[in-house]
């Protein structure tokens, strides 16, 4: 039976016995029962009907009293923000995983990882190389790439191969072995049938200029970024 039809109930008894007032101002005090009242139907009962006041209004003190704590810890306020802030932080794990990076040695340009090697060696070695690193001489497709290149190999070295050659008297990318569409050609090049692979040097701004494949230049290797979810894989 819940406390509120317990309530009535003793009510209703009272009611008979007397000390309804009593029993109320007990319950809502805490104190003992002093009434000396009769019941209705009991008179002279009260000196019995007294004790057992006495003991349901010390019961009912204690129930109400749990029932509050119950309600007070059911109640307790959520700290605010604290789901939303393990959300947040969910979030920014699956971000952080899905973020695509670039391994440690290679820099981090859009979606591509660049590696400037620091030695040097033939155009076709040099390929080998960054095939071995499971990436390509790199591939310069825009304005905005080039210039990155040309930033990064300012603070390098003065030469640096990269992947464009030529085939029959058509100039390819060795990554996809498309035609070149971005060039950046230094000015009168390329110049010359017998070379037939690509470098950026310093002396023309780091733009490009056909040279023989046999020479030994550093070089720079290119690879899509992947993200952190599969570079743990
Ligand atoms: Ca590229
Ligand atoms: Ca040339």
């Amino acid at each position: 039976m819940k406390l509120y039809q317990n309530i009535v109930v003793l009510i209703v008894i009272f009611a008979f016995c007397g000390d309804v007032g009593n029993l109320i101002n007990s319950v809502w005090t805490g104190q003992e029962m002093r009434s000396q009242n009769s019941g209705l139907l009991l008179p002279g009962a009260h000196a019995i009907w007294g004790h057992v006041a006495k003991l349901v209004a010390k019961t009912l003190v204690r129930s109400v009293s749990r029932t509050g704590k119950k309600i007070t810890k059911n109640k307790r306020p959520r700290i605010k923000g604290t789901h939303e802030d393990e959300q947040s932080r969910k979030q920014k794990d699956q971000d952080r995983a899905n973020e695509n990076t670039c391994e440690p040695g290679w820099l981090k340009y859009k979606g591509s990882c660049y590696f400037f090697s620091k030695n040097s060696n033939t155009w076709i070695n040099a390929e080998r190389e960054c095939r071995q690193k499971s990436s390509n001489l790199v591939k310069i497709e825009s304005a905005s790439e080039n210039i990155w290149i040309k930033r990064q190999a300012e603070v390098t070295h003065d030469q640096r191969w990269i992947g464009a050659r030529e085939v029959h008297g058509q100039w390819e990318w060795v990554s996809d072995l498309s035609p070149l569409t971005f060039t950046s050609w230094a000015v009168n090049e390329p110049n010359n049938a017998k070379e037939n692979c690509a470098h950026i040097h310093k002396v023309i701004s780091y733009n490009w200029n056909d040279i023989k494949c046999s020479k030994r230049f550093n070089f720079i290797c290119e690879k899509s970024t992947v993200s952190l979810k599969e570079r743990i894989k």
